[in-house]
């Protein structure tokens, strides 16, 4: 099942609704389940979201808005999972080029703090590049959406947007790098974890466009990703509580050559299967 927040174009009201070919069906919330996150705090998400469907016929999503699906959570992020990454912060930087290959071999994970709710871009609106950097680049990456006792519940295309100049520069600058506002964006939907299809076959597209035409592909397989889920999940919730949930994105393995940077109008897309794709453009200061 996949559960999405979205505004009515006709009433702008805003709801949580099921996702499937005939569109969304808003579900009828109610004062035990007010919130697509308080469904996601359920024992049995899935069960919950079927008693909530309104007995109404599916919205074309061009009717409507699709929101980023998050409510209260923080955003956090893991980095340097796939060779692809370890291999670019280390050109990017030669002083910290062995802090890279450190983390990417040793047991606890790099997490960082990506984004809170009101930096975070839903599909089809902007992300920023920073006005004071040079060098920017989409990280798409697979977003897992995780609730309060720290389960896995779902998962959701993410996009770690990120100033290469700022953080190769040194890395102790990472945080404005990767924290600001629109720095992030996750969406369309989430797709609940019990219909996700195993990480092993899991694929990630991106594809930037500029004035139309496609400018960047690249594609990963996830099973290039060197860490669990459940290794991930388990070290970010190491004397860390997230009361209302949490996003990790997994890190990217798609990292564009040197010489490419996005510009402001350019197009993102992000595609992973069991999901689908998330839109967004480019805007800058
Ligand atoms: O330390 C740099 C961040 C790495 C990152 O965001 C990634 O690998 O996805
Ligand atoms: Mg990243």
């Amino acid at each position: 099942m996949r559960l999405a927040k979205y505004r009515s174009s006709s009433s702008g009201r805003l709801g949580v609704g099921r996702v499937d070919a005939d569109g969304l069906t808003p579900l009828e919330l109610s004062s035990r389940y007010p919130t697509l996150s308080s469904i996601l705090e359920a024992d049995a998400p899935a069960a919950v979201a079927r008693s909530l469907v309104a007995k109404r016929t599916g919205i074309a999503l061009a009717e409507l808005t699709l929101l980023a699906p998050v409510d209260s959570q923080e955003i956090w992020a893991a980095g340097v999972t796939y060779k692809r990454s370890r291999a670019a912060r280390m050109e990017e930087s030669e002083t910290a080029a062995s802090c890279y290959d450190r983390v990417y071999a040793s047991s606890r994970p790099e997490l960082f703090l990506k984004a809170t709710p009101h930096r975070v871009a839903g599909p089809g609106s902007a992300v920023r590049i920073r006005a004071d950097s040079c060098w920017n680049v989409p990280e798409p990456e697979l977003t897992l959406v995780i609730n309060s006792r720290m389960r896995l519940v779902g998962c959701t295309v993410g996009n770690d947007m990120s100033s290469r100049d700022i953080e190769g520069d040194n890395p102790l600058y990472l945080p404005q790098a990767k924290l600001y506002d629109q720095s992030a964006a996750v969406g369309p939907w989430i797709t609940l974890i019990d219909v996700m299809p195993p990480r092993e076959q899991i694929g990630i597209t991106l594809l930037v466009r500029r004035d139309g035409e496609p400018i960047y592909k690249g594609h990963v397989g996830m099973d290039q990703m060197a860490r669990s889920y459940k290794d991930l999940t388990s070290w970010l919730g190491r004397d860390n509580s997230f009361p209302h949930g949490v996003l990790l994105m997994t890190g990217t393995g798609i990292v564009p050559p040197r010489d490419f940077t996005l510009h402001p109008g350019d197009w993102i897309d992000i595609t992973i299967d069991g999901i689908g794709t998330l839109s967004n453009l480019v805007v800058q200061g």
